[in-house]
């Protein structure tokens, strides 16, 4: 973990005024090293957001920060365009170092990056309401509509075949073969549950390669803690987390956020029998991505909005599998286990995703 004395002299290298006060680590993101830090600017506390990026994960660490710059550009000039207010807290602000970049690569303290902390808003890693789910789908739908007529450089794939849960499944075949940390005994009945459910993993790949559905950009990470909602109304503020927005379908967005929002308990909760896929939450995810796009989804993508969810947590759970196998390498654990209890909630969620399946395209129909 990075010490405040570290924070402090990495603050010296961004065009930060003022002088710092604390830093500590913050949210709960898996992958990077996020922390919360406080500057004394004449007299009043400023935060900022500070970013390790894993570049073991994100190889390409400066292609991605082009393709946040390019999108973050983007929506900037449209919501300014439109006469939006309060632009500064709708999109995410990169700061600038000292040289006038837009990122920190140092050979001792790692590759850094600072946002402008968004006040007044906050991200939740368990939904209470179907309003909330309601904003929260449709700020990333909107995210996508803002995003529809993007003319900037093809943004770079910064995890190749992200969503490609036909290869995904190739790894984890490799990794129970190869087995080695001899876990596979372990997790005998997820790897019995993935194997069971293989033909899900390539039914939206079989709909893009026959040209039904079509590709956009999207942001490939719609996890509910990478929405900030306003804590005063209550709606979507600004999404965030931008390391994967490149091209892919709506329906990764679509699934991604009912893996993560209909669940009413943690995703490593070890109690799996409370794991149920909330039909209210669905509904209401449902109606907030179709307000956001604003009519751009094709009606086959509506068609497959139930399913979308199935195959994203199923992708999830197998990832989350693989890791376990592998060692706990990718996905950051807290505890021992904690990964192969990660994985079972997304299988029970499968599950009550699968038995409700019929129920939840009918809502869909309605809409
Ligand atoms: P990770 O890639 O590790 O998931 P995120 O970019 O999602 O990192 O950031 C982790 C958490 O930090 C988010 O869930 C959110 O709560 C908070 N966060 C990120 N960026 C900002 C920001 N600009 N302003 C306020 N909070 C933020
Ligand atoms: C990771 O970075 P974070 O914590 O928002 C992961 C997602 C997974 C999610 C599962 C780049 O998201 O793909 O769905 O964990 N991000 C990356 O919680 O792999
Ligand atoms: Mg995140």
């Amino acid at each position: 973990m990075t010490t405040p004395q570290t924070l402090a002299k990495i603050c010296k290298a961004f065009q930060i005024p003022g002088h710092f006060i604390c830093g500590e680590p913050y949210g709960s993101g898996h992958i990077n090293g996020t922390y919360a830090v406080t500057v004394d600017q004449a007299g009043q506390r400023i935060r900022y957001i500070f970013q390790c990026l894993n570049t073991t994960i994100f190889k390409d660490a400066t292609g991605l920060m082009a393709n946040i710059e390019n999108v973050t550009t983007h929506i900037r000039r449209k919501l300014e365009a439109t006469g939006a207010k309060d632009v500064s807290r709708r999109v995410l602000t990169l700061v600038q170092t000292c040289e006038g970049a837009c990122y920190l690569d140092d050979a001792e303290l790692g590759f850094w990056r600072v946002y402008l902390f968004i006040e007044g808003g906050r991200t939740y890693d368990l939904l209470e309401t179907p309003e909330q789910a309601f904003f929260a789908a449709k700020a990333f739908g909107n995210f996508q509509s803002l995003l529809a007529d993007y003319t900037g450089p093809r943004l770079t794939e910064t995890i190749p075949n992200f969503h490609d849960t036909v290869r995904r499944f190739e790894k984890f075949r490799q990794a129970i073969a190869a087995d080695p940390m001899g876990r596979a005994l372990a997790a005998g009945p997820e790897i019995e549950f993935a194997l069971r459910h293989e033909a899900l993993a390539g039914c939206l790949l079989d709909l893009q390669a026959s040209g039904e559905i079509p590709e956009r950009i999207t942001h490939n990470d719609t996890k509910l803690n990478n929405v900030m909602l306003d804590d005063r109304t209550g709606e979507g503020l600004c999404v965030l987390d931008l390391d994967t927005v490149m091209p892919g379908l709506s329906l990764y967005d679509f699934g991604d956020m009912v893996r993560s929002a209909c669940n009413p308990v943690a995703e490593d909760e070890q109690d799996v029998s409370k794991v149920v896929a909330r039909s209210d939450i669905f509904e209401a995810l449902a109606a907030g991505y179709l307000t956001g796009t604003a009519g751009a989804l094709l009606p086959v993508e509506r068609e497959h909005l139930a399913i979308a969810g199935q195959l994203l947590t199923f992708e999830c759970g197998v990832r989350f599998l693989t890791d376990f196998l592998l060692g706990d390498t990718y996905f950051r654990i807290h505890r021992p286990g904690q990964n192969i209890d990660r994985c079972r909630t997304q299988f029970a969620l499968v599950d009550s995703l699968k038995s409700q399946a019929d129920t939840f395209m009918n809502r869909v129909r309605a809409l």
